[in-house]
């Protein structure tokens, strides 16, 4: 199985290049992101406090995020693979998904890290903001996205590299010229 994870900072187009992944491979997608406004809209237990967090930019908690990829991962059976958009986030929920691949004979076959400067991420979620009016995407919280993914996130980067499966991919161009890049990426693994 394909099990690509789709990483980057907020807004650097892990959303939209997911789309073209799950089309191009057949793959499932599974953005926690998407889950949990999904929790949000239905005013759960698990939405009301996601809510909270979310709305601040910090992340939701790890035990509360990695029970809910589980049951997700659950549900998606006889794929020909994975796209993991925004999960994991930090090194708890890494190794939670290292485990919760193992007890399925899988592991992680590529981590697609999509580099993109501050100045951009910023530009393009106060643009989605004005249509989109997520909760989340102002200027005041966005910064303290960008802080929390410098400080909980980015250092998952090391991690993969270590372990030789990170792919960077320069995460600025039309959003064809990237997948062009990502799937050169994606096919070397495949
Ligand atoms: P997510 O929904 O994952 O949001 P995000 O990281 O901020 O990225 P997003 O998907 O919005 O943006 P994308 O890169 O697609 O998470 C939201 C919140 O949920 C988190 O802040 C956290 O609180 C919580 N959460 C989610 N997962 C969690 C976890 N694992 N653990 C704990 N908490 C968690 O960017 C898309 C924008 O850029 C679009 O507007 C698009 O049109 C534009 N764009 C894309 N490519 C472009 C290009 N090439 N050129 C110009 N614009 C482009």
């Amino acid at each position: 199985m394909l099990n690509i994870i789709i990483f980057g900072a907020p807004g650097s187009g892990k959303g939209t290049q997911s789309e073209y992944l799950i089309k191009k491979y057949n793959l499932a997608h599974i953005s926690t992101g998407d889950v949990l406004r999904a929790e949000m809209k239905n005013g759960t237990e698990l939405g009301k406090l996601a809510e909270g967090y979310i709305s601040r930019g910090q992340l939701v908690p790890d035990d509360v995020v990695i029970g809910m990829l589980g049951h997700v991962l659950d549900s998606k059976k006889d794929v020909a693979g994975v796209v993991f958009d925004g999960f994991p986030r930090t090194l708890p929920q890494s190794n939670a998904l290292d485990n919760l691949l193992k007890e399925r004979g899988e592991e992680v076959s590529v981590v697609v890290s999509l580099e993109v400067e501050d100045p951009e991420l910023i530009d393009r979620l106060i643009k989605r903001g004005q249509q989109s009016g997520r909760s989340d995407d102002n200027l005041e919280t966005i910064k303290s996205r960008l802080d929390v993914y410098k400080d909980q996130t980015s250092p998952l980067k090391e991690h993969y590299k270590n372990t030789g499966k990170l792919a960077s991919v320069k995460g600025v161009g039309t959003i064809d010229e990237i997948f062009v890049l990502i799937s050169e990426a994606v096919d070397k693994v495949k």
